[in-house]
């Protein structure tokens, strides 16, 4: 009743009208407003040790049905909104979504957002808030193209605050703007995320595309995340842009405890920060230089910051370990340099093994060293990947500081991934065990005792034939496609990199397309889905993208294909897209070479939802596949060992693989084949081909045998569907230790102590 009232207000003081005449689209900013309006009077979280999460990502994904969810009145809104004529849902699809970050790293942080805040934990993010996001994926000619993704309108979460300070660079200084977004947890409180901003950015200056003026740092700052790094002018703009988001947010921090009359010598009693990845790096001697200003000694300020900081490490691969030449610091922002000068001295008084240094011969800041030598605490992201960190990446540190190394495995937030996209199935379980895993996901293992009810077996069969409609129904107004939804879903949705493979199943669409022109038809039909973003410089990513949509075109318009093979690539693959697909999954495809993804929080989504992996061990899959047991998942492929033997020894080479596989050379040799090139574009195919058959430093060449084996098993099994539905039914049981609210809890034991 106060609800519907209060809906009904609103309409009348924006519109002048009753809820029933609005559009659909005021009807979103009428309850936009309400529901800020009830946000803004949740009490703040607090406490005597509060933790900040600095990340130059945070994926929030659209807010309001997750909003709607955690407020514990999304049913009431249903109902209101039904009885004035409106769906719920379509209401929420107008909400544009927040296009604040590229992939897991940045969707793993919004969901310990989301968790930090239903545990009632002190918890804020700090990060950037860029006008154009990432940026918005178009696909023309079989091609990627990127364009500005507008998502900041009028009516938007972002509550602009009073606070602002000045960031200092060499040559100017720059006034910032801070926006909120209220982060409330689960039936609890809520905490924030702190945007940083500037007046001056301008949307106007991008051309072409993506393309701008590097240079023009007041208009261009918080233009994008991720600039293009491929020049230097690119990568200072990173650091203009990480300085001025640590800066700001080491300001506040020091603002906070002055306000709450504590003694800066101490800042590691009431706070904690958590740098992640590499990118929020400078926050550590930008904050040693604020406490001096404030008077602290410079050995001080190193006491206090080292047992304030904590590093969690995303990955092992190079490229993501960022080494700034100290040039460019010196450039932008000279003031850090005699104090990361002063953290190396340190460094060397610690140790003297060159590998550990922060600034090498080269004069490159390694910032992740000083992460390591200057954090409390450094983590991995899984079982698998801690180890390889201590035992490989970072051994001579492991050496150095053994108990600083600890795991953490990754998490995902049920409030989106199951309670928001899948709503059949979550009530579903309701029926079977009660709502206590809500709060407690472990309790989903409850379920288990259902593994021989043929009833239950059934229905969630049917829930995911109802989750593949709506599915389909979706893909046809966005992409036109027709998906049959007898097919099997294989879906393989995540950021498009070498490492993780999807060109390892192009060449299994290739062999199975091969198949079926030679009369050979799968054990039932497949469709491939695929969603992914490639970074805009990154050239072989995009021709694997090529090689999909050219495959896709061949293969969808061959009356004697489709029928048994379809191959789907959805353009734009954002958080949205991916609660319409992960629901209607049946084979979750995490096939990376094993060593090399992390974790993998996708994984995690897919399975709870009745997904079963097909996929590496490697990353969380590995305890995946511990948890579920052999008859539940599908792995395949050489071990991390091996691969990374392969590695030390320097003896995988493709052409040997080939040269004993005529088979596999055909299969590969058709991407640079007569229909290939007819359909697409001969020099990206080449290009493509040409990495695969004389480099393949991702071993696709190694697993390919392998996988396709081990997929056509599975497509096999998927046709008895009973047995299916029990691999069903344990993958979602077992998720419960998934749950980013079991993650939190952990960093909070063991690191955070809020
Ligand atoms: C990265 C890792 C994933 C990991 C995620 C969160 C960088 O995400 O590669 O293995 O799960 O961080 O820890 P992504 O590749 O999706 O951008």
């Amino acid at each position: 009743m106060q609800l519907e009232k209060q809906l009904q207000d609103t309409s009348l003081k924006l519109y002048e009208k009753r809820l029933g005449d609005l559009t659909k689209e005021q009807v979103y900013t009428v309850l936009l407003a309400v529901v800020k309006d009830m946000l803004e009077d949740k009490e703040e979280i607090s406490g005597e040790r509060k933790l900040y999460y600095f990340s130059a990502e945070f994926l929030i994904g659209k807010l309001m049905s997750n909003n709607l969810i955690n407020l514990g009145i999304r049913k009431e809104v249903r109902d209101i909104l039904a009885q004035n004529g409106f769906d719920l849902a379509e209401i929420e699809e107008i909400e544009a979504e927040p296009s604040l970050g590229n992939g897991g790293l940045g969707r793993l942080a919004a969901c310990f957002l989301d968790s930090i805040a239903t545990l009632n934990l002190p918890g804020d993010g700090v990060g950037l808030n860029y006008h154009l996001g990432l940026f918005k994926q178009k696909f023309e000619n079989e091609k990627q193209f990127e364009t500005p993704d507008y998502w900041i309108d009028d009516h938007s979460w972002l509550n602009k605050t009073r606070k602002s300070y000045l960031v200092e660079f060499k040559d100017f200084a720059i006034k910032s703007t801070l926006y909120d977004i209220d982060v409330v947890g689960y039936h609890g409180k809520k905490n924030k995320l702190h945007l940083f901003d500037i007046g001056s950015v301008d949307e106007s200056i991008v051309h072409d595309g993506i393309q701008f003026d590097k240079d023009n740092i007041l208009k261009n700052l918080t233009l994008f995340l991720y600039p293009d790094d491929s020049d230097d002018a690119g990568r200072k703009l990173r650091i203009y842009q990480q300085y001025f988001m640590v800066s700001n947010g080491a300001q506040m921090i020091l603002e906070d405890l002055k306000r709450r009359h504590k003694d800066l010598r101490e800042m590691h009693k009431y706070v904690a920060i958590q740098i992640n990845d590499t990118h929020p790096s400078m926050v550590i001697p930008e904050l040693i230089r604020l406490l001096m200003k404030e008077g602290l000694t410079m050995k001080e300020a190193i006491h206090t910051v080292q047992l304030t900081c904590a590093y969690t490490n995303h990955t092992i691969l190079a490229e993501a370990l960022e080494k700034w030449p100290l040039s460019y610091l010196e450039e932008v922002v000279p003031q850090l340099v005699p104090i990361i000068e002063a953290l190396d001295a340190v460094a060397a008084i610690r140790s003297d093994n060159p590998k550990v240094a922060i600034i090498d011969n080269e004069k490159l800041v390694h910032m992740a060293h000083m992460d390591i030598h200057f954090g409390y605490s450094i983590n991995g992201v899984a079982a698998i990947h801690t180890k390889i960190l201590e035992e490989t990446e970072l051994h001579d540190f492991y050496e150095l500081y053994p108990s600083k190394f600890n795991n953490k495995t990754n998490g995902i937030t049920f409030r989106r991934w199951l309670m928001d996209c899948n709503e059949e199935l979550t009530d579903f379980i309701d029926s079977l065990i009660g709502e206590g895993y809500k709060a407690n996901a472990e309790e989903l293992k409850g379920l288990l005792k259902y593994t021989e009810d043929k009833d239950v077996l059934k229905k969630l069969l049917e829930i995911k034939e109802l989750k593949k409609e709506q599915l389909a129904q979706y893909v046809y107004n966005k992409e036109g496609i027709k998906l049959d939804t007898d097919a099997i879903f294989d879906v393989q949705i995540k950021r498009l990199h070498e490492y993780k493979r999807q060109q390892m199943n192009v060449l299994y669409i290739i062999y199975q397309y091969l198949q079926i022109k030679a009369g050979k038809l799968p054990a039932h039909p497949i469709t491939c889905i695929f969603g992914a973003k490639a970074a805009p410089a990154y050239v072989i990513a995009k021709d694997i993208i090529h090689a999909i949509l050219t495959l896709s075109n061949i293969i969808n318009n061959d009356p004697e294909v489709s029928p048994y093979l379809k191959v789907v690539m959805v353009e734009n693959y954002n958080v949205t897209y991916a609660e319409k697909l992960i629901p209607a999954a049946d084979l979750s495809e995490q096939i990376s070479l094993a060593s090399k993804e992390a974790s993998g929080t996708g994984n995690m989504k897919l399975m709870l939802n009745g997904a079963v992996t097909l996929g590496t061990d490697d990353g969380a899959n590995v305890e995946i596949h511990e948890l579920v047991g052999d008859d539940n998942i599908y792995i395949f492929g050489a071990d991390s060992d091996t691969v990374i033997k392969h590695y030390e020894n320097a003896d995988y080479h493709p052409a040997d693989i080939l040269a004993n596989d005529k088979q596999l050379q055909e299969v590969v040799d058709f991407l640079v084949g007569e229909e290939m090139r007819q359909a697409g574009d001969p020099t990206s195919l080449e290009r493509l081909h040409h990495e695969l058959t004389t480099k393949d430093w991702f071993m696709t060449l190694l697993d390919v045998r392998d996988y396709i084996k081990t997929k056509e098993q599975a497509i096999k099994d998927y046709k008895e569907r009973e047995v299916w539905a029990r691999k069903m039914l344990v993958n979602i049981a077992e998720a419960g230790f998934f749950s980013s609210d079991r993650t939190i809890a952990q960093y909070n034991e063991d690191i955070w102590k809020l």
